[in-house]
C-alpha cells in the first residue's frame, strides 16, 4: 500500500469469506492497524473470523433493508459477494441481481462515496480471442452469470450519472494464486496487483470506470490502458506464477470455457 494516498475511511467489504474478500480483507485490516483508514465493515453470508477493532456481519445479502443497514455510515463499498460462476436465474437474480441493486440504492440513501464493482471478463466473454478491447467494449456476455455482471457495470453507469456515488467496475481475468491453463496467459491476475487495482479504485478520482483485472500480460487481448490512466501500476507477470501440469486447450472466445458452455452450464 502506498503510504501517500488517501483512504476512504469507512469501508465496507461484501464477500468477504470468499477467495478475494479474504485478501482484500487482510489488505485492509493492515490499513486499519495503520491508521490509514478508520472503519472496516466485512460481511458475508459463511462466517467470518473475529478481528479486534473490524466489525463483522454474517448475513445474506439479498434483501433490501440488509442492504441498507450494511451501507450505513460507510464512505466506499467493495462489492465482491455473488455467485461467481454460471448458474440458474432462481440462484443469480437475489445473489447479484437484486443483492447488486439494493446496494447502489443503499450506497446513495448514506451518501456513500464510491463503489468498487467485482464484474467479470465473462461481461464480454464472447469476444473472439484474436480481437483486442479495452473499457469501451460493450458488453458481449458469455453466460448468464455474465449478463448479471454487465448488469452491475451499467447499473454503475446510471448511478455515477443521477447520483453522487461513484463507480468502479473491474472486470477481473482469472485472479487467483497460481496461474494453471494457457488462456491465463492473457487473463491472470497476481493477488498483489489485484489489490493494487482495489487501491487504484478507491483512491482515484473518477465518475464511472471499467477496468480490467489482470497483471502486466503483454500481448493480452484486454487492453488495460485506462486502468493504467487512473494509476494502476501492475508489477507481476503471468509466467512466473505459472503451475504445471498447465491446461492447454484453445479456445474461440475470450470467456474460454464459460463462452463454449451451453447456455446455464460451465
Ligand atoms: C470468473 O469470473 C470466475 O469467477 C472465476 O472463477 C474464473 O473462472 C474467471 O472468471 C476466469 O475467467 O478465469
Amino acid at each position: 500500500m502506498d503510504e501517500g494516498m488517501q483512504y476512504p475511511q469507512a469501508i465496507l467489504v461484501t464477500g468477504a469469506a470468499g477467495n478475494l474478500g479474504r485478501v482484500v480483507s487482510d489488505h485492509l485490516i493492515e490499513a486499519l492497524r495503520a491508521g490509514r483508514i478508520s472503519r472496516l465493515r466485512l460481511t458475508d453470508m459463511q462466517p467470518l473470523a473475529e478481528v479486534e477493532g473490524v466489525e463483522t456481519i454474517q448475513t445474506q445479502l439479498t434483501g433490501r433493508e440488509v442492504a441498507f443497514d450494511l451501507a450505513e455510515g460507510m464512505d466506499a463499498i467493495i462489492h465482491l459477494s455473488g455467485i461467481p460462476v454460471e448458474g440458474e436465474w432462481d440462484a443469480l437474480i437475489p445473489s447479484n441481481l437484486a443483492a447488486t441493486a439494493h446496494l447502489w440504492d443503499a450506497a446513495v440513501a448514506h451518501g456513500v462515496d464510491r463503489i468498487l464493482f467485482a464484474s467479470s471478463n465473462h461481461a464480454v466473454g464472447l469476444y473472439p480471442v484474436d480481437e483486442a478491447i479495452d473499457h469501451s467494449a460493450a458488453p458481449r456476455p458469455d453466460s448468464r452469470y455474465g449478463l448479471t455482471k454487465a448488469f452491475g457495470e451499467q447499473l454503475g453507469a446510471l448511478y455515477a450519472a443521477k447520483t453522487p456515488v461513484r463507480a468502479f467496475c473491474m472486470r477481473i481475468g482469472t485472479c487467483a494464486a497460481a496461474a494453471t491453463a494457457r488462456r491465463h496467459l492473457q487473463t491472470y491476475q497476481s493477488f498483489d496487483d489485484f489489490l493494487r487495482l482495489i487501491d487504484t479504485g478507491l483512491t482515484a478520482d473518477y465518475r464511472f470506470e471499467i477496468v480490467y483485472g489482470i497483471s502486466d500480460n503483454e500481448g493480452s487481448f484486454w487492453d488495460n490502458t485506462n486502468a493504467r490512466r487512473l494509476g494502476y501500476a501492475p508489477q507481476d507477470k503471468p509466467a512466473d506464477f505459472m503451475k504445471e501440469p498447465v491446461e492447454q486447450t484453445d479456445y474461440r472466445f475470450q470467456g474460454g470455457n464459460f463462452a463454449d458452455a451451453p447456455l446455464g452450464k460451465s
